[in-house]
């Protein structure tokens, strides 16, 4: 095992390295908690109230009830954490974040596969009767998460997997895809499982389904965040997540054979469930609490059994806090570039995009352009709503607006917007089938209004009020030295 404690990297390709970095560089962005925590409700509510007090460190639960394992979360919580991830410096904003991403997706390199000797996620190997998924500190998130669970299992009943990367192969064209599908435990062997129809996944599954066979399927968990991030691009079905996750790294990601299926995953993995997605079986799975904030409805789902476990000897499991910034940030950054390029297709006076937490990362969608024409910005919407299905409103500033800030956003809306101009409205339109303001929610349709908002200023536009010399006055000159005591708003 001498290789495998190598780095490859600055910070390497796992997810133990991404922490250690942080606790070397920048020890105030990730805490290690050894007070005994319960998986049931109390690691949730622990950094929900951290949330209320509008902090976002990433956190270890170093002693989880019931599992020997450490329990990370809360990695992805905080924008600069995402873009330390793939080198940029910890103040990079989110335009260079997105030129960035940009940049890295359009070179990607593909994976490069290893042996076991090398890959750390080999150090243990349990097949058989000793697949055992209690031994994991999955989390119960939300009061009434739950889902049909095995006789006797009703303990784990509403126990979760919310950061579960799966890997399965086309069968057309072997190509691997990766995407998150969460898992929800049933038993010591089996989980139930999310895949929403629009997502590869999906796709590759009805395609097995169609030829009567199972779909092998590599759940893999706890990887570099540049991993994940590479692994969440918006791709086509043809294009390798792998290799998008390497351009993140800046290197090849090693990858590894599993031992009982078909399938590749990361060599620095922490834990690796080798499975089989039943062709035929369902069970209810859910409600589970979603993105928006609201619950999704109980499905009959796939039934998946694991066939295997392989992980580190020291694995650290990796949760995601569904519903809230570790969960919306994750997902959020990697939609912006595909929306920055359909949208610069659309006008080349667009400069930034940015889909805001406020809008839970996915149903608004803010656009700064240098306007020269009128009418263009709600070309430019339109080139939003094109890349992006989960997009509900569009709006499109000047380029002296922070789209970063929803205060300025809205300003440019209450005082530069004429209504029934300014505005466009696309009813009976595709959108998320979550989203609690579709036509029909409990039905969980995706059918869904949007609009597209012209906020730039318009011809006429009224002088705005200025006063010279503001950016050369000296506080202390004319307040006092302590003037820093007055309460910042
Ligand atoms: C934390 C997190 C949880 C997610 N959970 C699910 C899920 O349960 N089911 C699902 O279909 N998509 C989920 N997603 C979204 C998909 O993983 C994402 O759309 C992915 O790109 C799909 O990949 P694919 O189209 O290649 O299959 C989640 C995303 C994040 C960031
Ligand atoms: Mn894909």
């Amino acid at each position: 095992m001498a290789l495998a404690a190598e780095k490859k990297t600055a910070t390497g390709q796992d997810l133990q390295s991404f922490l250690r970095f942080l606790e070397e560089s920048h020890p105030d962005e990730v805490i290690h908690v050894s007070k005994e925590i319960d998986p049931v409700f109390e690691a949730t509510a622990a950094l929900w109230r951290l949330e209320n007090e509008r902090r976002f460190p990433a956190v270890v639960f170093d002693n989880i009830k019931g599992s020997s394992m450490p329990c990370v979360t809360n990695v992805h919580a905080s924008f600069p954490r995402l873009a330390m991830a793939i080198g940029l410096p910890i103040d990079a904003t989110p335009r260079d974040f997105v030129l960035e991403y940009m940049k890295r997706e359009e070179n990607p390199i593909p994976p490069k596969l290893v042996s076991r000797e090398e890959a750390p996620c080999k150090e243990v190997i349990l097949t058989g009767d000793d697949v055992d998924l209690t031994i994991f500190p999955s989390l119960k998130y939300h009061e009434l998460d739950s889902g049909q669970v095995d006789p006797g299992f009703e303990p784990w009943q509403g126990r979760y997997w919310t950061l579960a990367y799966e890997t399965m192969k086309d069968p057309d064209t072997d190509v691997p895809n990766v995407g998150i599908y969460r898992l929800q435990v049933k038993s010591k062997n089996k989980v139930g499982i999310q895949i929403s129809e629009t997502a590869h996944g999906h796709y590759i599954m009805q395609k097995n389904l169609k030829r009567g066979q199972p779909t092998q399927m590599a759940v893999f968990n706890g990887v570099h965040p540049a991993v994940e991030l590479g692994c969440l691009s918006f791709t086509g079905i043809d294009v390798d997540e792998f290799s998008i996750a390497g351009a993140m790294l800046g290197e090849p990601l090693e990858l590894v054979k599993c031992e009982t299926i078909d399938v590749e995953v990361p060599a620095w993995a922490e834990i690796v469930l080798e499975c089989e997605i039943h062709p035929t079986e369902r069970e209810p799975e859910a409600p589970f609490g979603e993105y928006p904030g609201t619950y999704g409805p109980e499905r009959n789902n796939p039934v998946v059994y694991v066939k295997a476990i392989t992980m580190r000897k020291n694995a650290h499991y990796h949760s995601s806090f569904v519903g809230h910034r570790d969960n919306l940030l994750l997902s959020g950054v990697t939609r912006n570039s595909q929306i920055y390029k359909s949208c610069r297709v659309a006008s080349g006076a667009v400069k930034a995009v940015y889909v805001p937490p406020s809008g839970r990362s996915r149903y608004i969608c803010y656009v700064q352009m240098e306007k020269l024409i009128e009418g263009d910005p709600k070309n430019a919407a339109m080139g939003a709503f094109t890349a992006d299905p989960f997009l509900k409103y569009v709006v499109v500033v000047d380029d002296d607006v922070d789209i970063t800030n929803d205060s300025e956003v809205l300003h440019a809306i209450a005082t530069r917007v004429r209504w029934d101009y300014d505005a466009f409205e696309v009813t009976y339109s595709r959108g998320s089938p979550l989203d609690p303001a579709s036509y029909d929610p409990a039905g969980g349709s995706h059918l869904v209004t949007k609009v597209g908002i012209d906020a730039t200023r318009k011809a006429n536009y009224p002088l705005e009020i200025s006063t010279p010399g503001v950016a050369d006055i000296d506080l202390s000159d004319v307040f006092g030295d302590d003037w820093q005591r007055f309460r910042r708003d």
